[in-house]
Parts: structure tokens; sequence; C-alpha cells
């Protein structure tokens, strides 16, 4: 194992935050820290092109007592979206005494966004509304105006021009609005605030913790002060609006310990919400999908005569997310079993893997584990298409992987049809009888020797009685910090006594192993069965007359259990070393 520190890391657990938002490239730490409980932007509904336009459009539906389509965008950012607009308008005509609205909630079959070709729209319809999505579909909002039906989209998506056929509002196409980093839901928030402005009301900012939601799950950047702002505020205890919600956290045993402020952190939000969600409007059925927006825009009253449906629909995205990893399992399994000697020779990993993949879907999500699992790039491939001899799939580098270029490495072999997207994760063709060649390349190019994953940590601590229980306490009262471009601390602890009995395994599996040193606690997540530390974890490959050191690269933080917390460390990589006992030569 290797790690080193960022460059210029001030390493000093003593200054924390300081340490950590100086690597993350964060000059002014008090003007950043001021954003986290202050909009700084001060950006302003008005700033977006078309909003009094689209409030208009929409009263003068409601009013008439038209049919309106809502297009319910199947990713967490488009339910929130959705969410937010229908919970707000069904509060407000009952507030200002308004027609029932005659909706018509629309749902994708498929994996389309916007107006794609997968949703019905009901013919009676003279509204339509594209909350995060459908700023793109020129054609189609000619198609619906050219028979009498207006449409609203409240988008953040980057398009070339405005639509001439539907009222647009836009981060992306306002220049006065300065975020360009804000998601469906925050354009869909700032609308709702546009309404409020024209009913002196204050009901806004009753959906700030969808707000969060969509913008956490949307992976928008947390550098923006706009964008933390609204994210910060969201995850605090008493924007915790959403009935829904509310029990999602519950079911799924989102933690912030002994947090009184916050709900959840957005990094929780990433890993442990975002991710089941996802995959129910991945996989699920319409019906399931429709089932998931009303958990979403149940009131507290009708959530007593849903329950059902809140249960039904949790264990649905439970189960959708297990067989997906189990999927992603038994291909990392498969393809374990056809790798040669030939293939672990090159220092990238070209894999194709036609025979294997039925479900091109988990391509990216496999080639990511692979590349961590085998510490080199991966650029692993199907053939789609039997008569065309054209492998695509998805490269994904490992963590540390020297060359910053390797995209443009791959294209100038010559023999890639085309490579595109980021430099660590894109797609890629090339044809199937340039396998071969492309090892032989890159064999030239990086030679031999498979290059070692390299760490970039944070902070170095040469031995683990440099860390104490409060520093383990102050790295936890600011987990709600981190998020995209801001991202979590990673420590590597050295040389900490190691001792193999004292390890445990866990979970059902028993693929989870921990040990506990000096009062912390580490946790080894989904080991395989070729993890050292799961061996030894099995009382095998150790020499009980030997000493050993184990260094470690991972997360600090506090875990609580049934009322207990204890310090611990989600372990990433570590190395066991065997340790010479000097000390006895010296004294003998
Ligand atoms: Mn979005």
């Amino acid at each position: 194992m290797k790690y080193r520190l960022i460059e210029n890391s001030i390493n000093d657990i003593n200054h924390f935050v300081k340490t950590v938002l100086t690597n993350r490239g964060i000059n002014n730490i008090e003007e950043f820290m001021k954003s986290n409980k202050e909009d700084l932007e001060q950006n302003s509904f008005s700033d977006l092109n078309n909003i009094d336009k689209g409030v208009d459009v929409l009263f003068k539906h409601i009013e008439a007592n038209d049919m309106i389509s809502l297009v319910v965008d199947p990713d967490v950012d488009g339910i929130c979206s959705s969410a937010a607009l229908y919970n707000y308008l069904e509060n407000m005509i009952v507030e200002e005494g308004l027609p029932k609205i005659n909706w018509d909630i629309v749902t994708h079959s498929g994996k389309g966004h916007g107006l794609s070709d997968d949703i019905k729209i009901n013919s009676d319809t003279k509204l339509i509304i594209t909350p995060d999505g459908g700023s793109n579909d020129f054609k189609r909002h000619k198609e619906w105006k050219d028979k009498g039906v207006d449409i609203l989209v409240i988008d953040h998506h980057i398009v070339d021009k405005e639509s001439e056929d539907a009222i647009v509002i836009n981060n992306q196409t306002s220049n006065n609005y300065k975020n360009k980093s804000f998601s469906g839901v925050g354009i869909v928030y700032r609308f709702l605030q546009a309404i409020d402005d024209k009913l002196f009301s204050f009901n806004a900012d009753n959906y700030l913790d969808l707000v969060a939601l969509g913008n956490i799950s949307d992976i928008m950047d947390t550098s923006d002060y706009e964008t933390r702002y609204f994210i910060q505020q969201g995850i605090l205890q008493e924007n915790l609006k959403n009935p829904f919600l509310r029990i999602l956290v519950k079911k799924t045993g989102v933690d912030v310990g002994s947090d009184l402020e916050r709900y959840i952190y957005p990094i929780d939000v990433s890993f442990k919400i975002a991710p089941l969600v996802n995959a129910l409007l991945r996989l699920g059925t319409v019906e399931e999908k429709e089932k998931l927006f009303t958990c979403f825009i149940s009131l507290e009253e009708e959530l007593s005569t849903r329950k059902g449906i809140c249960k039904e629909t949790i264990n649905t995205m439970q189960n959708y997310k297990e067989s997906q990893d189990e999927e992603k399992q038994k291909l990392l399994e498969d393809i374990s079993n056809i790798i040669t000697e030939e293939d672990l020779r090159c220092p990238v990993l070209v894999l194709d893997v036609t025979e294997l993949v039925s479900n091109p879907e988990i391509i990216g999500l496999t080639a990511m584990n692979l590349a961590s699992k085998y510490k080199r790039p991966v650029i692993l491939g199907s053939q789609k298409d039997k008569d065309k001899a054209n492998i695509t799939g998805s490269v994904r580098l490992n963590n540390g992987f020297p060359d910053q270029e390797f995209k443009e490495t791959c294209l100038n072999s010559g023999l890639f049809g085309f490579a595109q997207g980021h430099n660590a994760a894109f797609g890629f063709a090339y044809n199937k009888e340039n396998k071969q060649k492309l090892q032989e390349y890159f064999r030239k190019i990086y030679g031999d020797t498979v290059l070692d994953n390299e760490h970039i940590v944070d902070f170095i601590i040469p031995s683990v009685d440099k860390i104490c229980g409060s520093d383990f306490f102050l790295i936890q009262t600011y987990k709600n910090l981190w998020g995209k471009s801001v991202e979590e601390p990673i420590f590597a602890i050295e040389g900490i006594p190691f001792y193999p009995m004292s390890l445990d395994k866990l979970g059902k599996k028993e693929d989870t192993v921990k040990y506990t040193y000096s009062r912390i606690e580490f946790m080894f997540f989904r080991c395989s069965s070729e993890d050292l530390i799961l061996k030894m974890a099995n009382g095998l490959e150790y020499d009980p007359t030997k000493q050993y050191a184990i260094n470690v690269v991972g997360k600090l933080g506090i875990s609580t259990f049934a009322g207990k917390t204890k310090n611990q460390m989600i372990v990433d990589d570590y190395e066991i070393v065997e340790v010479k006992s000097d000390v006895e030569d010296f004294i003998f």
C-alpha cells in the first residue's frame, strides 16, 4: 500500500478544519464557514429568465380548472422537484381558496427524461410542466404548442438555446443567475418563492428538505456558496418536513449520532439514500414509480392510511438495490474466472465480457470495483451487436493512477473508435480484433510493472496514540460539511500494533471485519475471500509467535449503536507488516 500527503497539507490534527479546507483549495475559510449559515450569493428568483411568465401561465390554468400534466423525472432530483411543486400547490389552493387542481401525473416507463417517448400524457391536458428536465425537447414543445397546450420547463440542464415554444426557467440560460451548480429542485424552489412573492406568503421554505436531497443526489458542487447554503439548511432537524423522507431516514438506519441539529449528513444521502431511490427508479415498473411519488407527496395525516404503501415502497427499493448489488457481485466473480495470466501481465486490464453481461447498466459500477481490486485502469466492454466487431463499454481508473491524461493516451493509440467523458470515467469503442494490440500498446507505454495504487491523504498520523477521543469527537462534529468538491478527509494511521486474535467477523455474510485497538474500532467492509484481514480473522495466514503492525488508510468518525458511541475508522485500504522486536535485542 502506498500513500502520500496532499501536496502542502499542514497535516495538523489540532487545526483539523483548516487543514482539510486548505487541502480542498478553499482560501477564505471564514467566508466559507459563513456560507453554511448565510446565503452569501444572494441570487433571487427574479434573476431567472421567464419566471413571471411561468407563474402567470400556471395561475391561468389553475383558475380555469384545466388539466395540468406533471412529468416526474426518474431520478432523486426529479422526484424532489415534482414533489416540492405538487405539495406547495396543493397547500396553496387550500390557503387561497382556489379550485382543486386537475392533475395528470406522468412517470417514465423507460430511462427517458423530459418529454421522451416513454411517457403518456393525457390528451385533455392544457399545461405540461417538466421540472428538472425538458429544456432540450424543442420538437415536442412545438408539437404540443400547435395543439394549444402550454409548456412550462423548470430545469437546470445545460442547453444551447431557449425553446421558442415553451416557457423555460433555467439557471443555465439566465445570465443574471450566477450559480450554475444548482439542481432542478433548487430552481423549483426559486419558482415557489416567486409564487410566495405574488401571494404575500412564506411557504417555499417548507420544502428545504427536498431542496437539499435533490442537490446532494444530483452531485451539485458544494463549494458553490448558494448550493452549500441550501444543503446545510435542508439537513437541519427543524427543516425535515416531508413525512416520507422522515420514514425513509428512520427505516434506512441513517445515523447522525448525538448531532441534535441535523437529521442526516450529505455524505449519507449520497451513499445510503440516493442509491436506494435510484435503484427503484432504474429497475422499477411504472406502478412502483407512481407509488414512490405518492409517498413523497403524502401529508402526515395521509401517511397513517398509506403506511402500507410506504413500507412496501421502501422494501421494493431495498430489494432492487440488493439485486443490483448481487448482479454486480456475480459479474465480478464471473470476470475473476475469465481473467488470464496474459490479461494480468498488462498494466491496464482490457476485458471483453460479451458472454457474461446481460445488463449493460452495471458495467460502469463493475469496472469501478475491478479497478480498485486489481489496482489498475479497467477497460470493460462487450459486443452489443453480433454483426459489428465493436466492443463498447466503460473505462474506470483506480484511485491514484498517475497518468492524468489516460483518455488521451487511449486515443493516441489509434486503436479506439471513440473515447468520450471524463478522464477517470469514460465510454469507449474499439474493434474486437484489437484487444491484443491494445495490451501491447499499454505495456509499451507504462512498462510491464503494474503501477501501485497511491492514496492521497489529508493527514498522516505516525502512531495511534497521537490521536485521541476528543479528536474523533471534533472530526464527527464537522461531518455535515463534506460533499461534492469538499470531500471528506482521508487519514493514514501508521504502525498500529496488530493482534489477529482481536479480530471479529460481522454481518450476515461475515464479510465485515472489525479490529479493536486503543478504543478505536477499525472497520473493514465487504472483504473478499482473498482479503488477508478476513483470512486472519479465520485464523489463517499468521504466525502466533510473530509480532505484527497494521497501517491503515480511511475515514474517521464516531458511530452510535444502542445509545453507545464508539470511535471508528472506516478502512479503505491497509497493509499488515511483521515487526522485528529490536527492543529485546537492545536490552539483552
Ligand atoms: Mn437534476
